[in-house]
């Protein structure tokens, strides 16, 4: 066989291979792979901002922000042109039409003593509980009413509600409002070739707020009436967050014979779930950013937005977003979304879960 023949070669070593170039020295950590190279290298290439759009986009346009894993904001500039399968509840969902339209029917409404509905509290004895509120099915008018009235009046102490159950509301317990907004969002259902796994209905007010936590879909969030301030982290930043696995309970009157229409503040107690029940959840609070801290928390770099009336944002899959809630004009916060299953196929999940499971190891190690 011919041998192959080289001009130039210094000495058989020369054409030995070698590690390919890496951001990380040979003696490397996994902190160092997880602060240098993850966190580092996305802040580097990301926008610290979320993008803001005029108009809707494309499916094609949204499709770039879905493979990206980029929320983006489309503003309505109160011109109440720029989404217009919108302008319909942007124009008419006062506290009056929603009173008329649902026609008092029952809904089920969240009820806690601070607006923390699925929240974690840090007990005075140690360690920490994952609160799920009392849910109580109550004529729509008395909600709406309790919503309002304690947004003007903060010394009230009825124990705080939410609309907020999450579970395809719109499609159940609100469809006489249904006629009013689209079924799906065109341009979502065409790229991700599939009609939205939930469309929910949100009514509360400022003394709501939903904790840090993420969920496996793409939202198309709606705001309707007064606004939301989101606080968004990319899953790339799931090292700073703390997440834990953390003991559930759940709201219940101290006394089963309460009126649930009358519930104080002080009438609701939590008890431990049974079966015993272990959340997987973030501790760490962006609006407490030393507290709870893993070795990764300062290397986070929260975005904050806030969707006025008639604006929509897109809130990309695994994103881990906080919420807390303005009132409108007549005392209360209003929006719907709409949540289409993220795309389990492909490296996105895994990679998430890789990295997920790598944090776990990084915070380990810093321990
Ligand atoms: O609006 C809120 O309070 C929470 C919204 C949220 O968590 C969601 O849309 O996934």
């Amino acid at each position: 066989m011919a041998q192959t023949r080289v001009v130039g070669l210094k000495s058989p070593e020369q054409a030995g291979t070698r590690p390919v170039p890496s951001d990380l020295p040979y003696e490397a950590t996994v902190h160092d792979a997880l602060k240098g190279v993850l966190l580092d290298n996305y802040h580097d290439i990301n926008s610290q901002t979320v993008t803001e759009l005029s108009r809707e986009p494309s499916a094609l346009e949204f499709m770039r922000f879905v493979a990206r894993n980029q929320p983006f904001v489309v503003r309505n500039n109160r011109a109440l042109t720029r989404i217009p399968c919108f302008s319909e509840p942007l124009r008419t969902w006062n506290a009056a039409y929603l009173s008329k339209k649902m026609n008092n029917q029952p809904v089920t409404v969240a009820m806690t003593p601070k607006g923390n509905a699925d929240a974690v509290v840090q007990l005075p004895s140690g360690g920490s509980i994952f609160c799920k509120p009392h849910e109580i099915l109550e004529p729509f008018d008395s909600a709406l009413h309790f919503i309002r009235t304690q947004e003007t009046s903060p010394s009230s102490t009825g124990a705080t509600r939410y609309i907020q159950s999450q579970n395809d509301n719109l499609r159940s317990e609100y469809t006489d409002l249904l006629t009013d907004i689209p079924p799906s969002i065109p341009w979502a259902s065409t790229a991700l070739d599939t009609a939205p796994d939930a469309v929910n209905f949100w009514l509360g007010n400022s003394h709501s707020t939903s904790v840090l936590h993420k969920d496996h879909y793409e939202n198309i969030f709606v705001q309707l009436r007064g606004a939301k301030e989101f606080t968004l982290l990319p899953p790339v930043e799931s090292p700073c967050v703390h997440e834990r696995s953390v003991l559930s309970a759940t709201y219940q009157p101290r006394d089963a014979s309460l009126k649930p229409s009358h519930l104080t503040k002080d009438d609701l107690l939590l008890g431990i779930d049974h079966p015993e029940q272990y959340v997987p959840l973030p501790t760490w609070d962006p609006d407490r950013p030393g507290d709870n801290t893993t070795a990764y928390s300062q290397y986070a770099r929260p975005l904050r937005v806030t969707v006025e009336e008639g604006d929509m944002l897109y809130l990309p899959a695994l994103w881990y977003h906080k919420v807390k809630q303005r009132a409108g004009d007549e005392g209360m916060c209003c929006s719907v979304n709409y949540w289409y299953d993220m795309d389990f196929t492909g490296p996105f999940q895994c990679a998430n879960k890789f990295v997920q499971d790598v944090a776990v190891l990084g915070v380990r190690e810093k321990a």
